[in-house]
């Protein structure tokens, strides 16, 4: 992330030219996502214009999350996440590819295990999500070099230019992802409906690069649009609309709330959000839409929720929706996930990437999930808002509103925007709109209280119905069973009015609720009301099948799911129900004992697969109960067993094995302060810790060592001489490639204590430097991503000769865990994070109110779980807070590193997704501890986010354990 996305705008350059086409069709109509039926695998046309998306000729409104795989270890909880993202009436996601994740040196790819992403787009095609593939070369997404693989920093060539040596780089990645993004395209019967070329790629831009990304696409038979994501506005430029490198759906990224999480009632820092048209002969494409936040300044995710809370989700996308005529948007992000392994990018993020998003990382539902709810649930029912011209807005007569109107040409529906002229003003207006509707001219009453915008419809064929006007929001409508259901909200207290057409007087039901109807005897029936809980009227006769219309609050609209044509109602969630005879099947999630009310024509119910009593009621709906979730115990952690883990500070250690440093020469573009080059990634150690050693003949007349580190934003290393601890300091950055480069990056100083060394006997300085993850290439200028990890200088006062020096890191990759998983620590090296480490021999003690001494201290122990079947309980672990020196904990469960606690940081409870963790049996925690000086981490528990009845079954994540 780039800070102030502003004040870059002066470095770009501006490119114009004519502009690449694809091929127009097309009538209004929608098309729903693909689905089941569709793994048939039926071929499909994927065209556009400047309206919207198509699919074999009928108009999608892309309504999109963005979701990243390699942020959730556990490919059975894929589908936990996509579910509830599809349940949220997405009926797509924007993926990103993660090139590093993929690749641990060049030439090697893994798509297995948790890496399988043919599974994954497998899973969207069966689930009828769309996708926008978005394989880089580069994605940002504050992972650890913005998704480039850390072997890059040692390619000459600058990275995200048409360098020879990046290219051959990035076309070896290209060459493995585009065939398995191929063959899921729609066009083939698959889930991907667009492919993004590189991401954000507005700095120091190569248009031949650009172009190439395309042909290698165009060459692996990608036929879907390519699309791009432009940061922020048109003034970043080039927008890739037009000119050497152009895409066909050029795309805009908007974040108007910007990441300032600790003041989260300022709104609209970076602007006004509304997605720029940049291409005329495409759709307007929100690509990256702020639906969350990074937490930069360590407020907590909670707070970034509030930022992009349900107020701005309602302010800023209906406005959006209106303003822009926007048919394509990827809402950034849907889920964060964890930066397990090393996956950071340490700048912005910590472990956790929650990102303040509708669902949190532990897969909980939030206020900002049902917002998501009303609005996708609108815009991917009601078709002719997928194409649409700017229009006349109603005149808000004398009242103090914004209105701002949209209709599509073809049907003439109208959607009117309401909202207060000042978007942050949290005022309580009421206006009468004067609304020329395509039914005939309506007085219709609005208010907005506080932060709020609404869209009103107009004008709209609503299934068997004729929605004239409605001062009500229209959440979705169903067919089903002869008759249409349909639900409209408002908020809470607030008068309503509908106006409904028929050729002559209906009957009118009210069965719930207060609710006056009229009929004008000129085929208007118009219904009066107050929102308040949930109003039900049958309207039978008049010329049309019958309606059974739902008048609720945004609380109660919240409660309904829709999947096809059964809509539900209640239940913590529903992600799926599907009409079979009689009887519907729902897969739910519950969280207490409650009704579920099915609108669609069955007399029987399951829920999970199994029989519910259930009635049919007056509405002719269907209600069951379904029963709560079961109480869950958790174990304590107990059976600690510890041992040091810094066997390398002792002047005998063994290093024998280790990597001589002697190199003179770099690729990185910050040069070393001292020869030899000590850069980590130059020797093949890219994630996670290093150690140095370093021997020189000693003088005796030495008084101080000086170092210099690059460990990346909140890193720290570790200095001892002759096995003595010196101490510790923090480890630089290069911050911002706008500023100078760093000359004296991650200083420290460490006096030598007189009589430690021996004049004409080898003294040993060992040193520990901690690698928090590698910058991104925001600017695409190498000086972020490929600034160096470890020791950038190294000298001691009063020393004669050289240093010679010998490195070690990580060995190997872990097959199955990957490259990023673990790094050069004695206890990683030799496998203590790994199940079956035989630790008998080490000492019985816990680490709550156990102070340790500086440098590595290993503990582990073991627990059993078994958690109610059918069940879904999110666990984390929690740190209760330590004392003494700074201390970071690397957290390791059956060998997989889920994060790292810091002492004083932001995150306590680190998430422990299921299937890496073993929910039914035996399970493994290992935490090394790295203390800078005496201190204790106190009390470590498990701890449930959450206890549903549901969720999806989740097999165990091949763990395996130390072999030798
Ligand atoms: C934009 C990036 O495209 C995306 O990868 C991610 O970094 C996101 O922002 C922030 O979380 S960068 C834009 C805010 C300038």
């Amino acid at each position: 992330m780039p800070g102030n996305p502003r004040k870059l705008t002066a470095l770009l350059a501006a490119t114009a030219a004519a502009a690449g086409l694809w091929a127009p069709t097309g009538a209004a109509a929608t098309e729903t996502a693909p689905t089941a039926a569709s793994a048939g695998k039926t071929a499909h046309r994927v065209t556009y214009d400047r309206y919207s998306l198509k699919v074999d000729g009928r108009r999608v409104l892309l309504w999109s999350g963005e979701f990243h795989y390699f942020r959730l270890p556990s490919p059975d909880l894929w589908r936990d996440v996509l579910e509830k993202i599809k349940a949220a009436g997405f009926n797509g996601v924007s993926l990103y590819f993660h090139w590093g994740y993929h690749s641990p040196a060049p030439g090697v790819y893994d798509f297995t295990g948790v890496r399988d992403v043919d599974r994954l787009l497998r899973l969207t095609e069966e689930l009828g999500l769309y996708v926008v593939a978005r394989p880089g070369p580069y994605i940002n997404a504050e992972t650890t070099g913005g998704g480039f693989p850390a072997w890059l920093k040692n390619v000459p060539g600058r990275a995200r230019s048409s360098d020879p040596g990046y290219t051959r780089a990035y076309r070896e990645w290209l060459a493995r992802i585009n065939p398995i993004i191929a063959r899921h395209q729609v066009t083939r019967g698959g889930s991907v409906i667009a492919y993004n070329a590189e991401n954000e790629y507005a700095a120091n831009t190569d248009a031949a690069y650009m172009e190439d990304i395309q042909k290698q696409a165009r060459a692996a038979g990608i036929d879907v649009p390519i699309t791009h994501n432009q940061c922020c506005d048109a003034s970043w430029t080039p927008t890739w609309a037009s000119g050497q490198g152009a895409v066909q759906i050029p795309g805009v990224d908007d974040y108007p709330q910007a990441f300032e999480c600790r003041e989260p009632d300022v709104w609209g820092t970076w602007g006004e959000g509304v997605t720029e048209r940049l291409s005329d002969d495409a759709p307007v494409y929100a690509a990256e839409y702020q639906a969350g936040a990074i937490d930069g300044n360590k407020a907590g995710y909670d707070k970034c929720r509030e930022l992009t809370g349900p107020n701005f989700m309602k302010v800023y996308y209906k406005s959006n929706l209106i303003a822009s005529g926007a048919t394509m948007f990827g809402y950034y992000m849907s889920f964060g996930g964890t930066n397990w392994g090393r996956l950071a990018q340490p700048n912005d993020v910590y472990t956790s990437y929650d990102y303040g998003a509708a669902i949190t990382e532990n897969r909980q539902l939030t206020g900002k999930y049902d917002e998501f709810k009303r609005q996708g649930l609108f815009t991917t029912t009601v078709a002719p808002l997928t194409k649409t011209d700017p229009a006349a807005a109603p005149e808000p007569g004398g009242g103090a509103v914004h209105t701002e109107a949209r209709a599509n040409p073809d049907t003439r529906t109208q959607f009117v925007l309401v909202r207060h002229p000042d978007r942050t003003t949290d005022a309580d207006a009421s206006a009468d709109l004067t609304w020329n509707a395509p039914d005939g001219t309506y007085t219709v009453p609005v208010r907005v209280k506080g932060r709020d915008a609404k869209v009103l419809v107009a004008g709209y064929d609503m299934g068997g119905q004729r929605l004239a006007v409605s001062s009500s929001e229209l959440l979705t409508h169903t067919a089903a069973d002869g008759r249409d259901v349909a639900v409209l909200y408002g908020t809470e207290g607030v008068p309503g009015m509908t106006v409904l057409r028929y050729t002559s007087k209906p009957t009118v039901k009210v069965l719930d609720g207060d609710v006056r109807a009229s009929y004008d005897g000129k085929g208007d029936l118009r219904l009066d009301y107050t929102h308040r809980g949930l109003a039900r009227v049958l309207v039978t006769g008049g010329g049309r099948r019958p309606l059974l219309l739902l008048l609720g609050t945004d609380a109660e609209a919240a409660k309904f799911w829709k999947h096809g044509d059964v809509l539900v109602r209640g239940g913590s969630l529903v992600r799926s129900a599907r009409v079979a005879g009689d009887t519907v099947h729902l897969r739910a999630d519950t969280d207490e004992a409650a009704g579920i009310e099915v609108f669609a024509g069955a007399a029987r119910m399951t829920v999970n697969g199994a029989p519910v009593a259930a009635r049919r009621t007056a509405a002719g709906t269907l209600t069951g109960r379904v029963p709560g979730p079961a109480r869950v115990r958790l174990p304590e952690l107990t059976g600690w067993r510890t041992a040091p883990g810094a066997p390398e500070a002792r002047p005998d250690f063994d290093d024998r094995d280790w990597t001589v440093a002697d190199r003179t020469a770099t690729v990185s573009p910050i040069k070393p302060k001292t020869l030899p080059v000590l850069y980590a990634d130059d020797y093949g150690f890219h994630h996670g810790h290093v150690w140095y050693r370093g021997r020189f003949t000693a003088t005796g007349e030495e008084t101080e060592v000086r170092l210099n580190a690059i460990t990346g934003k909140g890193g720290s290393y570790q200095v001892w001489l002759n096995g003595r601890y010196l101490g510790s300091a923090a480890g630089g950055e290069q911050k911002d490639s706008d500023a100078p480069v760093n000359p004296d990056p991650g200083p420290g100083s460490f006096a030598i204590p007189s009589g430690l060394l021996t004049k004409g006997r080898t003294a040993v300085l060992s040193v520990l430097v901690e690698n928090m993850g590698h910058n991104d290439d925001w600017t695409a200028d190498d000086v972020r991503h490929k600034q160096p990890r470890g020791l950038v200088g190294a000298s001691v006062t009063g020393a004669s000769g050289p240093i010679t020096w010998k490195i070690q890191g990580a060995s190997g990759t872990d097959r199955v865990r990957g490259p990023l998983n673990n790094g050069g620590l004695y206890g990683e090296r030799t496998g203590r994070h790994l199940p079956g480490y035989p630790d008998r021999s080490w000492t019985p003690a816990s680490p709550a109110g156990r102070a340790v001494d500086a440098g590595v201290t290993w503990y582990r122990t073991g627990f059993r779980l078994d958690l109610p079947k059918g069940h879904d309980v999110p666990l984390t672990l929690r740190f209760g807070g330590g004392s003494g020196a700074a201390h970071r904990v690397l957290i390791y469960v059956n060998g997989w590193s889920l994060g790292e606690y810091v002492s004083g940081g932001p995150q306590r409870d680190f998430t422990l997704p299921a299937g890496i963790l073993r929910q039914h049996g035996d399970n493994t925690l290992a935490l090394a501890v790295v203390a800078e000086g005496r201190a204790a981490v106190g009390p470590v528990s498990l701890n449930a986010a959450a206890v549903h009845r549901g969720g999806v079954p989740v097999s165990d994540v091949p763990s395996p354990g130390r072999t030798s």
